[in-house]
């Protein structure tokens, strides 16, 4: 059997790290895009590369960017993908509010980008693309838990985006025969998860107030509600959506629901510290039990215009379809973060401690 390529936009980011990993081990020769950066940015994939000139690498890396249609055209000219796996966004949804023109062109014209290119290069017939829907489209939810078929309710810019994003997969899908599936992925997180996400946050936090480094961690909504899952688990669910003889969209979630502020009980749990909450709204604070230091603290500078307040994914039809389900739980996940950071907290010892 001929060997599978495969282009992965958002290569940098957390699943495109653990995609290249999996595709790479299933024999796939994989091509990146990463963005041209003026510091280094390739940290979460630098294990996987390996000197161009040697013949035996199967991983590439091409600069580009969604907003760039004829970068976008040349490189999948140049690599001819079997699938194409659109990961690359601006992904975060604080942030959305205060760049939202640029996340609707990155998010949303990103991803019609890289259809028109593969309609120009007829490749609809050749290609199958999977485009990194989220479970944000559901915002303020119409129904718990919510499946494939509860209605979109989107609350930020970056909703939005991904609103038409995940249309135009469809519309792509409907109008021209293309093997284009929305992957609509409930949070995901894991030791290389981006820094201001509030898992990673919170995780790096419970190591540097640990070890010393700082006294407490700044958080928003504590009450918001998520179904966090490991993006391990996840990232096989994008690659067997493309393994379907027919393309569709399906939910990836845990099934389990859980707030900001459990996971940041259990976090300090995994440290042997014991979170007392005391007061309420921006006064509520989140004290240690023993030594009554205040370890939390609300900074309203982290809410949102907008806030999304629980999502509780089904993943039913993934699992009755693909044979999906989620493998880490909430604890391990918990676990693995905090064990993590322990360890690169005190590696970055030296360079102080990055608030996020
Ligand atoms: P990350 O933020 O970790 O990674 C995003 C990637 O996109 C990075 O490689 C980033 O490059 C790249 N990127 C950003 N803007 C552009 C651009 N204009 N052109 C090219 N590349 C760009 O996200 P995740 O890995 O967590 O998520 C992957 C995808 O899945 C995203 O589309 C996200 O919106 C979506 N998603 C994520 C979920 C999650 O819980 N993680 C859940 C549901 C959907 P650089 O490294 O240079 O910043
Ligand atoms: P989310 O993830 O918005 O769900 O988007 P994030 O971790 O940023 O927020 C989750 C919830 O925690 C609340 N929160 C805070 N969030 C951040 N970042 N920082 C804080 O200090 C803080 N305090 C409380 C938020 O208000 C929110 O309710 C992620 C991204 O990966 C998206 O790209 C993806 O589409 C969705 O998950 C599914």
């Amino acid at each position: 059997m001929t060997k599978k390529t495969a282009l992965i936009t958002g290569v940098t980011g957390q699943d495109g790290a653990y995609l290249a990993e999996l595709l790479l081990g299933k024999g796939y020769t994989v091509h990146g895009v990463k963005r041209r950066s003026s510091s280094f940015n390739t940290k979460r994939v630098d294990h996987l590369y390996v000197d161009p000139h040697r013949k035996d690498t199967n991983f590439f890396m091409h600069y580009g960017d969604l907003t760039d249609s004829t970068n976008l055209i040349r490189i999948v000219q140049e690599t001819q993908p079997d699938e194409i796996y659109n990961l690359a966004a601006q992904s975060h949804v604080k942030v959305s509010f205060e760049t939202p023109e640029y996340t609707a062109n990155a998010d949303g014209i990103g991803t019609l980008r890289l259809l028109e290119a593969l309609r120009i290069l007829g490749l609809e017939k050749k290609s199958k693309f999977y485009q990194a829907s989220t479970s944000e489209l559901y915002g303020a939810v119409r129904e718990v838990p919510q499946s494939e078929t509860t209605p979109f309710n989107p609350q930020s810019p970056y909703a939005v985006a991904k609103l038409y994003a995940y249309w135009i997969v469809a519309n792509y899908r409907d109008a021209y025969g293309i093997h284009a599936s929305n992957g609509i992925l409930f949070n995901h997180e894991s030791p290389i998860r981006g820094e201001t996400f509030v898992t990673r946050k919170i995780t790096r936090a419970v190591a540097a107030i640990e070890l010393g480094l700082t006294d407490r961690l700044y958080l928003g909504n504590v009450d918001a509600k998520r179904d966090w899952g490991h993006a391990r688990d996840y990232v096989e669910g994008m690659w067997l959506m493309l393994q379907q003889p027919e393309p569709d969209d399906y939910v990836l979630a845990t099934g389990e629901m859980h707030s900001v502020r459990e996971f940041v009980e259990l976090a300090f749990a995994h440290v042997g510290r014991t979170i007392r909450w005391e007061g309420a709204g921006v006064d509520e604070k989140g004290i240690d039990a023993k030594s009554g230091a205040t370890l939390v603290e609300i900074d309203p500078e982290y809410f949102r215009p907008t806030e999304v307040e629980q999502l509780l994914g089904d993943p039913t039809k993934a699992k009755t379809k693909l044979g999906w389900s989620h493998k880490t739980g909430f604890q391990q996940l918990v676990q693995e973060m905090v064990a993590s950071d322990l360890i690169e907290v005190e590696l970055e010892r030296k360079g102080g401690v990055r608030h996020s």
